[in-house]
């Protein structure tokens, strides 16, 4: 492609900034859980832009967003770039947005410059990439790729009791949900641009980040039930402290992952709710969730058999009983070689290094990778910081990845 593609990173910036507007917290923490009014909102913001650009727009079940702009040879199955608009509580505004927006605006600058796409052209805006909701993460993109079926969506509950299905039909998302599943062969390619949330091309200077695998998240909840009773009155030998017992647990979680020998080994406990929670009344009940990652699944599968083992011994050992639900414990995806070697081209003709590196954190290119080809282009992230308000990528860094993916893009849409 050897037109001039003009990102319009001014435009793109304040866009970023009019989405993260949309928000349950206080700027500069940004929280958008799905299906909230906030969300709603949100999508309808991004409709507009959506419509503005010329795009075709659909939105499935779960309120999976399609904008797509046709090629010259429709019936060839079409490349696809996006991401997510969620935004777990206290967030960011690039994590998610900076594909969503930015594939939008490749779109755009393609259609402004001239090029036809042989491929049509296709930016997918996932429902729910956090977990915040319904405790899974990618419910959406999962539900794409057959991972969850209707029956799985109809039993998955949120803290409110409402299913996936309740909640998306009440959002007024009304198709079937029978028809969110893609049929194989549906994309030729899928190419998603994030910001890394992690050091290495900051502490590099590079960049863009082409990557070559996403790690392999598992989350399990677990919950330690004891004995509450007088904080006074009962003695310590007498005790069966549910929030002791927790707290042995989650030095078990954080010895899985330094046991492992390899830095690739994560594992944390994000949540942590003690029961009843009063002053001088001893916790009789804990739940917590466990967070297990690794670029490898076997050493994965290790650190959550370990996690499980030791948290029914402990149990023991305090006399509380656990109960250990295992959420998901989702492979690792390994993208495609030649969208990968497309994408270190396409830096290269924007004149800019570019380095290989494996995804820690997840992200629906994790379940598209069971429907078609996948790639990943990451943007540096400041201080490597993300999921917290302080989450920042400068306008130049974010035009850089967009006029990598516009290349990419066009590359694979011939
Ligand atoms: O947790 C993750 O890796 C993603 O940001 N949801
Ligand atoms: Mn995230
Ligand atoms: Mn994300």
């Amino acid at each position: 492609m050897e037109r001039k593609v003009e990102v319009n990173a001014a435009r793109l910036t304040e866009q970023l900034d009019a989405l993260a507007r949309f928000s349950d917290a206080p700027a500069p923490a940004v929280t958008r859980v799905v299906y909230t009014g906030t969300d709603l909102k949100a999508r309808a913001y991004l409709k507009t832009l959506v419509a503005e650009v010329g795009l075709s727009a659909r939105e499935d079940a779960l309120g999976n967003l399609f904008a797509r702009w046709e090629g010259t040879e429709p019936a060839l199955p079409a490349v696809a770039t996006g991401s997510h608009i969620d935004a777990i509580p206290f967030a960011g505004r690039f994590d998610g947005t900076v594909g969503v927006l930015g594939g939008l605006e490749v779109l755009r600058a393609l259609k402004a410059s001239g090029f036809a796409p042989k491929r049509s052209l296709e930016l997918i805006v996932f429902t729910a990439e956090e977990p915040t909701r319904f405790g899974v993460g990618c419910f959406g993109s999962r539900a794409m790729a057959g991972v969850l079926l209707p029956r799985a969506l109809a039993e998955l509950r949120g803290d409110d009791g409402l299913s996936v299905l309740e909640a998306a039909a009440r959002a007024g998302f009304t198709g079937n949900p029978s028809d969110v599943r893609l049929g194989s062969g549906c994309y030729h390619a899928f190419v998603e641009l994030h910001i890394e949330q992690g050091p290495r091309l900051e502490a590099a200077g590079v960049p863009i980040g082409v990557v070559s695998a996403v790690a392999a998240p598992a989350t399990l909840h677990v919950t330690l039930t004891g004995a509450g009773g007088h904080a006074g009155a009962v003695l310590m030998p007498q005790r069966r402290d549910a929030l002791l017992a927790g707290a042995e647990v989650a030095r078990a979680v954080e010895a899985a992952a330094l046991e492992t020998g390899t830095p690739d080994s994560v594992a944390t406990v994000g949540v942590f709710d003690v029961h009843p929670g009063a002053v001088n009344s001893i916790p009789s009940r804990v739940f917590m969730t466990v967070d297990v990652r690794d670029t490898d699944l076997r050493r994965r599968d290790g650190m959550v058999t370990r996690i499980r083992r030791d948290t029914e011994e402990l149990a023991r050992k305090r006399h509380v009983t656990a109960d250990v639900k295992l959420l998901n414990a989702d492979p690792p995806a390994t993208c495609a070689a030649d969208i990968m070697e497309a994408a270190h081209a396409a830096a290269e003709a924007e004149g800019l290094a570019s380095r290989t590196l494996v995804s820690r954190a997840y992200h629906d290119t994790l379940f598209m990778a069971r429907v078609c080809p996948v790639g990943m282009i990451f943007i540096p992230s400041k201080d490597g910081v993300s999921h917290c308000p302080d989450e920042y990528s400068s306008p130049d860094e974010i035009a850089q990845g967009v006029r990598v993916l516009a290349r990419t893009l066009a590359a694979l849409a011939g």
